[in-house]
């Protein structure tokens, strides 16, 4: 792997190009619109975003503009996975038949967790197989959001939305427990797969350097990232940053890297020194208001099994 120049502090970001820019139709205080900026600026000027169906091209782009200094292309929401492998090969093959002499860009799906680990895992996941040398980054609002806030295979146990409402029959909304992107992606099943990482718009600097590590590889690169949605989670816009944080200290989002592939050995980053217990987080939320004292055990023994599945030290509050 290429060695990233590493970014050392928010000071030093203010050098750093901006190329997604003011003027975008998304919420106040949008997690994912904040994303798109960090990533942004975290690649620089020689990037192409591919943006698949999603609030981050329907919000970024109505009405036929774009808030995009550097080139972006549409892509279907099942399909991104197989555009960024066109664009990756175009530049391959006119690099290589000398027909540009143009550096081999920065190539980035932006996409969605219902086009990225649902609708749009085919295409992903094949394009992770064949090897090209893509940054795909899954900005993970926890549901399907453009359509107006629909349950994903990322929605968190508990959450209402539009497709899981809390009522006699489920009181608890959505039934499930999450499906993990990262164990799927970057344990092994998909060998070009060297660099993958989860991170938080909470923690700025951890994302942008897992940005440029991902792209310094000379295969595909994996980020799922997550991001707070105030529409879809229901809190007040001007918490984003704060519940994001809150994601982490408790667990309900842990923050680590898998480096030359090495699932066994991941490399957590920011981690807590203890725990807060996850109530402090859901109670910042309105999707999950209708749970009961059942239901926030549950959840806590979730949090705290995941943490020992994936290997972390860190004292956890008993899930009573
Ligand atoms: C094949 C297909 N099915 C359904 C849709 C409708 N659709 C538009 S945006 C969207 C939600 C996308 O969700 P996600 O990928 O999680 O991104 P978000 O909107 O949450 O940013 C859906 C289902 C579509 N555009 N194409
Ligand atoms: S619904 Fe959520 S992801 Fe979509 S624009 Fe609003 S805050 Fe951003």
């Amino acid at each position: 792997m290429a060695v990233a120049e590493l970014v050392k502090s928010i000071a030093q970001t203010t050098d750093l190009v901006d190329t997604y820019v003011p003027g975008h139709r998304t919420c106040a205080g949008c997690g994912p619109a904040l994303a798109y900026r960090l990533v942004a600026k975290a690649a620089g000027k020689n990037t192409i975003f591919v943006g698949p169906t999603g609030c981050m091209y329907v919000a970024n782009t109505s009405y036929a503009c774009g808030p995009w200094a550097v080139p972006w292309t549409h892509a279907q929401i099942t399909n991104a996975g197989a555009v960024a492998s066109g664009i990756a090969e175009a530049f391959r093959m006119m690099i290589k038949k000398g027909k540009i002499q143009d550096e081999f860009p920065n190539i980035i799906v932006m996409a969605g967790d219902g086009g990225c680990s649902d609708i749009g895992l085919q295409a992903m996941s094949a394009m992770f197989y064949r090897g090209h040398k893509v940054l795909c980054v899954m900005y993970d609002n926890e549901s399907y959001a453009n359509t107006g806030i629909q349950v994903s295979p990322s929605t968190p146990y508990g959450a209402t939305t539009m497709f899981t409402p809390a009522g006699p029959e489920i009181p608890e909304a959505k039934k499930h427990h999450l499906k993990d992107p990262m164990a799927i992606f970057c344990s092994g099943g998909h060998p070009y797969i060297k660099y993958g990482a989860t991170a938080s718009i909470g923690y700025p600097i951890d994302l942008m350097n897992k940005v440029r590590k991902g792209l310094a590889q000379d295969g595909p690169a994996f980020i799922h990232l997550q991001c707070t949605c105030p529409k879809g989670w229901s809190f007040p816009s001007d918490r984003t940053i704060e519940i994001s944080k809150l994601a982490v200290e408790t667990g309900m989002w842990n923050l680590y890297e898998v480096e030359d592939g090495d699932w066994a050995n991941k490399k957590f980053t920011n981690v807590p020194k203890n725990r807060k217990p996850v109530d402090e987080y859901l109670q910042t939320q309105g999707r999950f208001s209708h749970l009961q004292s059942e239901h926030v055990v549950k959840i806590q023994s979730f949090v705290n099994k995941r943490a020992k599945t994936l290997g972390m030290e860190v004292p956890l509050p008993p899930a009573k």
